[in-house]
């Protein structure tokens, strides 16, 4: 079934509850790691990609905005900028060596990607270093090649070679094993647009005016002290991160650089407009603060990235904007306990509720969000939509039973 699977650590298909969690396979000490890279086939060559390198970030967003991942009706592909891509593979302590490309010897065109990147990640008790894996793709003129194992097998190596011997990935497809899967949650945000490029409909018995009517927001967000997250507020913002993150059994760990460079590095230089609301140019992250108005304490945050998608075949309207909802915590959940779940709930709608209006004062067409944390008891009064995509978690050599509660209702199909 599943011929280059099979030969990985990863748990197989039956293989049921495991009764112990940790390691499938052990580590190996650097000099017992394989030294050459995997072969490629003939015509094809190794690439590192400097993303620093304004040509070859470039190059990767090229081949990712014509050939990475789409939609089921192949309606929609994600469209990742350059400064998404240069935030995303650069945090604090990323390997260059991790960004790995495949070029035609001849012509030296990039034709395949995979990018690692570190992370150190919670397993309920567990707090193991990993590299996160994404953005693989092979060129559409190149596919159903078994490239992808190679890709696979030559970013493991590499990963081996600075002493990571786990990985955590996502993809769309199933494959052995997830450990959870969540699903995809849309807020419409531009109506028009959305109807016009199918990305929604009008129901029967409903008009487009009503639609519209309906998902109107304020232009002014509701909580009393909400500005956007400086330099100022990192020691305080991680501390609630981590803090909050002890809610749930799958979760990254953020030193101070790390927060920083998730929620700032992101989100551009200079001033918004007028109002604390809108978008500066390139920006791929916005991140906002509560201070508490009488005490200057930070309560609360909430952050949301930026990843259009190009609509397929539509020159009216080439671009989607969609935003996602990235992380929050909010004191309302601390100490971490079932009995908060009704408080925080409440808080959230008001915090993701204006994440709602600044995302649509900076001209998203949608907001997007997934069955996880804390989301799924406030998608449905905040008139999100269930999607029809599924994103699958993964583990690669790492052994834990199923993430069950992460999401209750979302997940099911
Ligand atoms: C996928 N997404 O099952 P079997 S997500 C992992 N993740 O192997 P070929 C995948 N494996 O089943 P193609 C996968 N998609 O025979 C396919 N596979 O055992 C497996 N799409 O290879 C597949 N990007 O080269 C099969 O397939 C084998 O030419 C077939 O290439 C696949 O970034 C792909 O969706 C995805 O560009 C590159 O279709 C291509 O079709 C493509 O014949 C559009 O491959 C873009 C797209 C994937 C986004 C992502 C996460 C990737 C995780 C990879 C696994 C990491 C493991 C941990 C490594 C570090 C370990 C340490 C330490
Ligand atoms: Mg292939």
């Amino acid at each position: 079934e599943h011929k280059f699977w099979a030969t990985q650590p990863v748990p197989q298909p039956g293989e049921g509850v495991p009764l112990e969690e940790g390691y499938i396979e052990p580590s190996k000490p650097r000099e017992e790691v394989r030294q050459e890279p995997y072969s490629l086939p003939k015509d094809f060559e190794w690439a590192t990609l400097d993303i620093n390198d304004p040509v070859q970030n470039k190059e990767v967003y090229d081949l990712l905005s014509l050939n990475y991942v789409e939609d089921d009706h192949a309606a929609f592909r994600f469209q990742y900028s350059a400064e998404f891509l240069a935030w995303a593979l650069k945090p604090p302590g990323y390997h260059p060596e991790w960004h790995i490309g495949v070029r035609v010897s001849t012509n030296k065109k990039l034709v395949a990607f995979i990018s690692g990147v570190p992370m150190t990640l919670r397993v309920r008790q567990h707090v193991i270093q990993v590299s996160e894996i994404n953005y693989l793709c092979v060129h559409k003129k190149l596919r159903s090649k078994r490239l992808a194992p190679v890709l696979i097998k030559e970013v493991t190596r590499q990963c081996h070679l600075k002493g990571v011997f786990q990985a955590i990935y996502t993809a769309g497809v199933v494959i052995p094993t997830p450990v959870s899967v969540c699903r995809y949650y849309h807020r419409s945000l531009n109506i028009p647009k959305l109807v016009e490029t199918k990305f929604c409909h009008v129901p029967r018995n409903m008009t487009l005016a009503r639609m519209i009517r309906l998902n109107k927001l304020p232009s002014k967000t509701s909580v009393p002290g909400l500005r956007e997250m400086q330099e100022k507020d990192i020691v305080a913002a991680t501390t609630l991160f981590n803090q909050y993150m002890k809610r749930f059994d799958l979760v990254p760990f953020f030193t101070l650089e790390d927060a920083r460079h998730q929620f700032l590095s992101g989100s551009g230089e200079g001033e918004i407009g007028t109002g604390g609301v809108g978008r500066r140019e390139g920006q791929v992250t916005w991140s906002y603060v509560v201070e508490e108005p009488e005490t200057g304490k930070i309560t609360d945050f909430f952050s949301f990235y930026s990843l259009p998608s190009t609509v397929i075949n539509n020159t009216t309207h080439p671009i989607l904007e969609a935003a996602y909802l990235f992380y929050y915590a909010t004191e309302v959940g601390l100490p971490p306990s079932e009995d908060q779940d009704e408080k925080v709930k409440k808080r959230l709608l008001a915090l993701v509720g204006d994440a709602l209006v600044v995302a649509n004062e900076a001209k998203f067409d949608v907001f997007n969000a997934l069955t996880l944390m804390d989301n799924v008891p406030i998608l449905q009064d905040l008139r999100f939509g269930v999607g029809d995509g599924f994103l699958n978690f993964y583990l690669y050599n790492w052994r834990t039973s199923p993430f069950a509660g992460m999401n209750p209702e979302g997940s099911v199909p």
